[in-house]
């Protein structure tokens, strides 16, 4: 954007007081920057020279090249770490496990290379250190260049830069690196000049974006290689900026640090696994937060709140939380509640918390400095804040005014940092959103973010700059937040939705695909961003319905709305100058569609909770590829305007204004359409009806899938030709760490014969008042319960706790079941 447009667009949101600073703090940064960016002595791109040493360790092995150290150590039979060294050694902050069990390793020795091989992979290393990855089945799936450095002198002395890169297959597709605005592949073309590249580096992206905006506020460094010989997930625990880009070869090029990086092989499921065995898994979130949120930059008083929750009621919408941007905020200063505009929040959040909906508030980073402002001069006290060189806070305009920013690598200020939230927990605020925490200040040109050289961080007391800890912030602030709310309420989960984070946020908190400009584009881009985000271990997230800044037509509302009634995250949000935006804005049929839309969302509610839990488990997101399932299929390979939510539905956005219908590439087995329960053949292209009351929903043969109404358990049974279909529910008080129960359930069938097998397991009291099986493509002559004969009542089977239920009928779709 150029500086006239960012002038405006700054005038109009932050207003004049901040235009100033926003213009002020970059000339103050640039002036920084220059006095630390002495004239660098770039030494020439090094490689790794000859080897002099090799010899085995006790999970890998050690090398010694003429420039570089290489350590090779599997940490599991399936996931190996590698590290070229020298640099600065990374602080473990995306790392959750760190202690692994020996691995039993051989090392072997050739006259060109070594080879070090666990039961599941091999890696060769050739003498001029280029390395290959293959699995037991000898297929290589990765194929790395020597590594190549280049030696610089920065203010902080000998710095290592590193070239990482890989070969990759014609056909190889790529995915990850966190928030994307890209295609779900990654890897557009082989084209060297039409070769993307994207950034690690978090960035806010000002109010809106668009499909092409790099980077974005959540940047990872991981990535999955997918091609015909197999798929690998590649992790460079590195968090220094770095430009990625996919052409004939991988490229990686860190600005700083140490090159470590983490290998797996395995199919997608068993990679996400892995990585999120290193990186951590998510924690069971509270069972609401899968209901629907309303929110809205520009709810200014109470009484806007009320009115929009009176709106629920009168229009009959489920709502499960409202949300609370910065106009809450006295004066945008961090944990304040403004008192004239919100003066009996607690009553209020008391009031809503009875109708079952919760507060949530915005949180930003920025500390007004101001000798007024007591957080700040807490802060000053305790010496938390970023710095510059000179000692001082390191301050820079944005929403409070000139602000110091919490140095979240400071295990201090960590700790003080979390201590604030305990004020408006007290005041009946459930959740927290974390937003401008790359942490993005206002800037009418250049970088709105901190001095990468000049703002000196602790780094757990060992010291670093900016360039260093930046990618870190978004990460470090929600695990701050997060120790609060389980200090502070220690008996409930926490939520938190994080606009910035790095590899490990899943730990912590939700996302949310930021600023995403309104319009059909936008729509569309949101799937492949949600998808990326799962495949680099964040498994929840959701985008802002109708999109973030413009007033959305009824019919793109409702397309938006459609779709993320199935991502993790379902929340209405928008910008200040945007028209009203509710469920009712849009008058009818929107409102009667989103209505049907939500309800169906809630009725999917043990679905939805049962895939957070397995995710507890597995770190697999809960919203996947379609070749999640079916991966040796090419053809799905780039789909990226329809997804998979859990194993069992998949789901078809319309993304494109007027369509009533659309095409999709279906993975294999049969699917079921959830509208009328046609089957459908997989590995073939179907052309699916999508009027304006629905988009494409398939159920997957061989699924159970639960749903929930009245306090009653409805278990859709959708038997498939060729297996044995399967299903469970999990299920606990919704909060808190008591007790909990899964139930499974079996469905078996022969010839005319359909059985269902109930095993329950665990001690939470099992919730619902009764059960309902309900048969899809299945006609029952005769039905008998634990063995008794019962009466037929058709598809619908009302019954209280069995163990086995038995029909005798006629499969609806006979062909496919002979
Ligand atoms: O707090 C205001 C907005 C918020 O509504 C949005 O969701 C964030 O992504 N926030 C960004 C700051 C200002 C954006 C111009």
């Amino acid at each position: 954007m150029d500086i006239l447009n960012k002038t405006l667009l700054n005038l109009r949101t932050i207003k004049l007081r901040r235009f100033f600073g926003s213009l002020l703090y970059p000339l103050q940064r640039d002036w920084l920057e220059r006095q630390f960016l002495k004239p660098q002595t770039l030494e020439a791109v090094e490689e790794t020279g000859e080897v002099y040493k090799a010899e085995a360790t006790k999970s890998g092995g050690q090398f010694n090249f003429q420039h570089f150290e290489l350590e090779i150590c599997f940490l599991s039979a399936d996931l190996v770490r590698v590290e070229w060294k020298p640099g600065i050694l990374p602080i473990a902050y995306g790392i959750s496990r760190n202690a692994w069990p020996e691995v039993e390793t051989t090392f072997q020795e050739t006259e060109k290379c070594w080879t070090i091989s666990s039961s599941q992979l091999k890696v060769i290393v050739n003498v001029d250190g280029s390395l290959k990855f293959q699995n037991s089945l000898r297929l290589t799936l990765r194929e790395e260049l020597p590594p190549q450095r280049q030696t610089k002198l920065s203010h902080l002395g000998k710095e290592e830069a590193w070239i990482h890169q890989a070969k990759l297959r014609p056909e190889e597709h790529i995915y990850g690196l966190g928030e994307r605005a890209a295609p779900l592949n990654l890897r557009t073309c082989g084209n060297e000049e039409e070769t993307r590249t994207y950034r690690m580096w978090n960035y806010d992206a000002g109010g809106i974006y668009g499909t092409g905006t790099d980077p974005l506020y959540l940047c990872i460094p991981v990535y999955l290689g997918l091609h015909e010989e197999g798929s690998y997930l590649i992790f460079y625990e590195n968090s220094f900026p770095a430009n990625f880009s996919f052409s004939n070869l991988a490229r990686a090029e860190f600005e700083g640090g140490m090159l470590r990086y983490y290998f797996s092989a395995g199919s997608l499921p068993q990679l996400l696994e892995r990585y999120t065995e290193l990186t951590g898994r998510p924690p069971l979130p509270p069972r609401w937060t899968f209901g629907y949120h309303q929110s809205r930059w520009g709810y200014e008083r109470e009484a806007a709140l009320r009115e929009v929750v009176k709106g629920f009621e009168t229009y009959n919408i489920p709502v499960s939380a409202l949300h609370l941007d910065i106009d809450v905020l006295d004066n945008f200063r961090a944990f304040t509640i403004d008192p004239d505009r919100f003066p009996h929040l607690p009553e209020l959040a008391a009031e809503l918390a009875a109708k079952g909906i919760r507060l949530i508030t915005i949180i930003n980073p920025g500390v007004r400095a101001s000798r007024k402002n007591k957080l700040f001069e807490e802060g000053r006290a305790q010496d938390v804040f970023c710095k510059l060189p000179n000692g001082k806070p390191a301050i820079a305009s944005v929403w409070a005014g000139l602000s110091a920013f919490p140095d979240f690598t400071n295990p201090q200020a960590r700790h003080w940092w979390s201590r604030q939230y305990e004020y408006l927990l007290d005041l009946g605020i459930t959740g927290f959103w974390h937003d401008m925490n790359e942490p993005g200040v206002f800037v009418l040109w250049g970088d709105p973010s901190l001095p990468p050289h000049a703002t000196w961080h602790s780094m757990e007391g060992r010291g670093g700059d900016h360039r260093e800890a930046h990618n870190f912030y978004g990460l470090l602030q929600a695990e701050a937040g997060y120790q609060a709310l389980c200090e502070y309420q220690p008996q409930r989960r926490p939520f938190i939705v994080s606009r910035s984070g790095w590899a490990g946020l899943q730990r912590y908190a939700w996302t949310w695909t930021g600023d995403i400009i309104t319009s059909w584009e936008g729509l569309r881009q949101t799937i492949p961003t949600v998808l990326n985000l799962g495949l680099s271990g964040i498994a929840y997230s959701g985008s802002d319905i109708g999109g973030f800044k413009g007033h959305p037509s009824a019919e793109l509302y409702l397309r938006w709305f459609q779709v993320s009634c199935f991502m993790p995250f379902c929340r209405t949000h928008s910008a200040n100058n945007t028209k009203p935006r509710t469920p009712w804005s849009f008058g009818e049929p929107t409102l009667g569609i989103v209505r049907q839309f939500l309800q169906l969302r809630y009725r999917l509610m043990p679905y939805f909770y049962t895939l957070a839990w397995e995710s507890t488990q597995t770190g697999h997101p809960l919203v996947r590829p379609l070749f999640w399932a079916d991966q040796d299929n090419p053809h799905l390979w780039d789909i990226d305007d329809a997804f998979l939510l859990g194993d069992a539905l998949l789901v078809a956005a319309i993304a494109e204004e007027g369509a009533t219908s659309r095409t999709i590439i279906l993975p294999k087995g049969n699917w079921y359409n959830f509208w009328n329960d046609e089957l459908l053949e997989g590995e073939k292209q179907v052309k699916l009806k999508a009027p304006l009351e629905q988009i494409p929903i398939l159920v997957k043969a061989g699924s159970i899938l639960p749903m929930e109404e009245n306090n009653q358990l409805i278990l859709h049974l959708y038997p498939s030709a060729f297996l044995t279909s399967q299903g469970q529910v999990y299920s606990d008080e919704g909060d808190g760490y008591g007790e909990s129960r899964c139930d499974r359930f079996y469905l078996t069938h022969n010839q005319d014969f359909l059985e269902l097998i109930w095993k329950q397991q665990g001690d939470y009291v099992f919730p619902y008042t009764s059960v309902q099986l309900y048969l899809h493509g299945f006609e029952p002559q005769q039905v008998w319960v634990d063995g008794d004969e019962v009466v037929n009542q058709g598809r619908c089977l009302d019954l209280e706790i069995f163990e086995q239920v038995r029909w005798q009928g006629m499969f609806t779709h006979s062909e496919y079941f002979n």
